[in-house]
């Protein structure tokens, strides 16, 4: 039986994938490097510095540790900026109703998201109530595709990782809830979340009565 679910942020539950997307359009353009939507997909799931990583690699540009730390902020005080006006509309359609309705049956809840913005995120959308426990960028030392996250959540409900179900949109993400050796719900295109139990357009569409079905 499914005892748990866990929720990334970024994607599943609202479209701050988009916010991360400008703001490092924003510092690619300053660096002379033209970040596309295709490019973006790689920046799914995966920390901060190694986005960077990513977009220095895309523009063969070699800079020291400081001077990344340095981009990285930069970078991150364009996404604060955007998130704070946030509001809980922009939670994806029937989120809020499918974790309901996930306690209603007794299933725990948790969020883990790899953004370290992740706290403030779910302040502004008014939905922190909705979690039993919530994992963040700032509690793990290996971002997706490592399983970390998804392990430490699992502790923290107390509940075996074989019992958790994972909704991910990112393939670093379906990739980590795998090697956690959990179930996982794939929210996008099958293309690239073919690895994923299921494969479903937008989280609502999940049908939680055939919760057990995916085991
Ligand atoms: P931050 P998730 C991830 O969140 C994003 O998908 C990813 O694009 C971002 O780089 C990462 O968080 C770190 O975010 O810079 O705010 O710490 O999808 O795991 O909820
Ligand atoms: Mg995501």
């Amino acid at each position: 039986m499914i005892r748990a679910v866990i929720f990334d942020l970024d994607g599943v539950i609202v479209d701050t994938a988009h916010y991360h997307y400008i703001a490092w359009k924003r510092l690619a353009s300053e660096l002379g490097i033209t970040l596309t939507l295709q490019h973006n997909e790689l920046l799914k799931g995966v920390s901060r510095m190694h986005s960077l990583e990513i977009i220095l690699n895309l523009g063969n540009i070699r800079l020291p540790q400081a001077e990344k730390e340095a981009l990285a902020d930069k970078k991150n005080k364009w996404f604060m900026e955007y998130i704070e006006s946030i509001r809980p509309e922009e939670i994806f359609p029937g989120v809020k109703e499918l974790l309901v309705n996930c306690r209603k049956q007794n299933l725990k809840t948790a969020l883990a998201s790899s953004s370290k913005n992740a706290p403030r995120v779910i302040e502004l959308l008014g939905i922190a109530h909705l979690f039993d426990t919530m994992v963040d960028g700032t509690m793990i030392t290996h971002s997706k595709p490592d399983p970390e996250i998804f392990l430490l959540a699992a502790k923290k409900l107390d509940v075996e990782p074989g019992k958790c179900l994972v909704f991910e949109d990112a393939e670093a993400g379906v990739e980590a809830a795998l090697a956690a050796g959990m179930k996982c719900v794939g929210v996008g295109s099958a293309g690239q979340l073919n690895k994923a139990n299921i494969i479903v357009k937008q989280t609502a569409d999940f049908d939680l009565a055939k919760i057990n079905s995916i085991l």
